[in-house]
């Protein structure tokens, strides 16, 4: 066997100021709150001092969009706003190695995620929606004409959104929240994760470098309680939150009355289903890709794989000495395929719930692997001999941590697959094209994948059922959450 040799990507092309402000209406200002530290977690190194929004700076940042909203950005008509997201787009293809290899050291994902599919996928989110920028009236969401005032006009932008985003994929949240509504004339006040605010601040370097309005796009760095005041601000008229379920709840709570607008995209416990006539060497790509793909954090993460009893010894064999393959460590190796966990916090999580999964009586495997001594990180994980009752097979563990159980019908596929409070996404895997549409129908997830998982599309919808949330995002359909339609 051939060791791979170290192909680190240089950080030489980032620099990380020693601290950093909120970027209120087109200016980096301090902050009222106690500033805090965002770390590399994949070595506990210092990157820079944020500042903490307190309440009167989310009330600035508000009024900031508010007045941009009147004054400029909810006037002009679609193809200058197009401009100004077609600009942006440019720019961040222009630093996108710049931004994968912050991206990386914030967050602590493989630069081989970040830089083939993060970047990517964040600069044709805006390419995708300043296509639509001035085309909104014919999205399909032209008012009806017997709609009283305004009947039969264009579609209207709703006013200042407030958006709050996790640390999972922060410039591609970003990604979903801005673009859409930019390009339907809303104003933004958006709060990135407090581990991983720093892409979010080089966004912002980048609406100055587009020349963007001030007040336009707004981003207040802190943790929760900043979000909490950003989603209550009583001149916000749309929320738009991604992150947990149980914050999901709160934030509905806090909406609900006022008139706001609100979409919810939250947790999720997908299952990856795999049928015994499916290509079982392509299937176990696609089950690594759905569970240990940005280290397991991943709301649509196939972290349930169900397989059909008669293939399930074969395939597990496989995915074993698969899993054995698996290079974990400096997140800059371009080699890396496994990265650090985002925060000490998550690390935590993780460890508890699979502790439980042993407790409860599943059979826990990891591939021998040697884990660096400092920073965060958690081996490949794999548990078999999982019933539906356990913990690890209900809760979001959202780590690198794969439950197995099996089946022998379709028909008991569809009854497990759909035994979750979750419903974000699933995965088929099977040769006949009938039985993907017959479980397609069944399934009651979001988005199901067929022979493939994990793939995004800014054209395609994406979104949940039940306690993965509400709105979609992406396509035409997430123009309708920032459309007053
Ligand atoms: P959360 O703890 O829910 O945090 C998400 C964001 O909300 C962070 O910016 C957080 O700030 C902020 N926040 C925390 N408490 C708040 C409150 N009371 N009011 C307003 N904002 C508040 O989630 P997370 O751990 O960052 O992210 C993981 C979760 O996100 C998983 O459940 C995952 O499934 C979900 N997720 C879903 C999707 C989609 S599209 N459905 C995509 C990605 C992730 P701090 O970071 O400062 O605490």
């Amino acid at each position: 066997m051939f060791e791979y040799a170290p192909a680190p990507e240089s950080r030489d092309i980032v620099d990380i100021k020693p601290s950093y402000g909120l970027f209120i209406n087109g200016e980096f200002v301090d902050g009222h709150g106690e500033s805090f530290k965002s770390i590399n977690p994949a070595s506990e190194e210092t990157l820079a001092e944020i500042a903490c929004a307190a309440p009167q700076d989310v009330d600035r940042a508000v009024h900031a969009a508010r007045q941009a909203y009147d004054a400029v950005w909810s006037g002009l008509p679609g193809r200058e706003r197009a401009k100004y997201l077609f600009r942006i787009a440019r720019i961040i293809q222009e630093r996108s190695r710049e931004l994968a290899v912050l991206e990386s050291i914030d967050n602590g994902k493989p630069i081989r995620e970040s830089r083939d599919v993060d970047l990517p996928l964040v600069a044709a989110h805006f390419f995708y929606y300043a296509g639509w920028a001035d085309k909104l009236a014919y999205a399909g969401f032209r008012r009806s004409p017997t709609d009283g005032a305004g009947g039969g006009a264009d579609p209207r932008p709703i006013g200042v959104a407030g958006q709050v985003i996790p640390w999972n994929f922060p410039l591609l949240m970003l990604a979903w929240k801005i673009a859409p509504a930019l390009a339907c004339g809303n104003t933004v006040v958006l709060k990135p994760a407090e581990t991983t605010p720093l892409t979010a601040l080089a966004f912002a370097d980048i609406c100055r470098q587009a020349d963007l309005p001030p007040g336009v796009v707004n981003i207040i760095t802190g943790a929760g309680e900043t979000g909490q005041a950003l989603v209550a601000h009583p001149d916000v008229d749309k929320v738009a939150f991604t992150g947990s379920t149980d914050v999901g709840r709160q934030i509905a709570r806090s909406v609900a009355r006022t008139g706001k607008r609100l979409t919810l995209e939250l947790g999720g416990k997908a299952a990856n289903v795999i049928f015994d006539d499916a290509p079982l060497d392509q299937a176990i790509e696609g089950i690594v890709n759905g569970i240990f793909f940005n280290q397991g954090h991943v709301c649509c993460a196939g972290s349930r794989l169900l397989v059909q009893e008669s293939v399930a010894e074969e395939l597990l064999g496989r995915l074993k000495s698969r899993m054995a393959t698996l290079r974990i460590g400096d997140p800059l190796d371009k080699n890396t395929d496994i990265g650090a966990i985002n925060s000490a916090a998550q690390l935590e999580k993780i460890r508890m719930l699979s502790e439980i999964g042993e407790r409860e009586g599943a059979a826990r495997w990891s591939p021998p692997c040697e884990l660096p001594s400092r920073g965060f990180w958690f081996a490949p994980t794999l548990f078999t001999d999982v019933a539906q009752s356990h913990r690890i097979a209900r809760e979001e563990i959202f780590g690198p941590v794969l439950s197995v159980l099996t089946f022998r019908t379709p028909a008991e596929a569809v009854e497990k697959a759909n035994n979750t409070p979750y419903g974000l996404s699933a995965g088929v895997w099977t040769e006949k094209g009938s039985r993907i549409l017959w479980m397609a129908e069944r399934l009651r997830a979001g988005v199901v994948w067929a022979n493939t998982f994990n793939k995004f599309d800014p054209a395609a919808p994406f979104g949940g059922y039940k306690e993965s949330g509400f709105g979609r995002e992406g396509g035409r359909h997430g123009l309708a959450a920032y459309l007053d339609v």
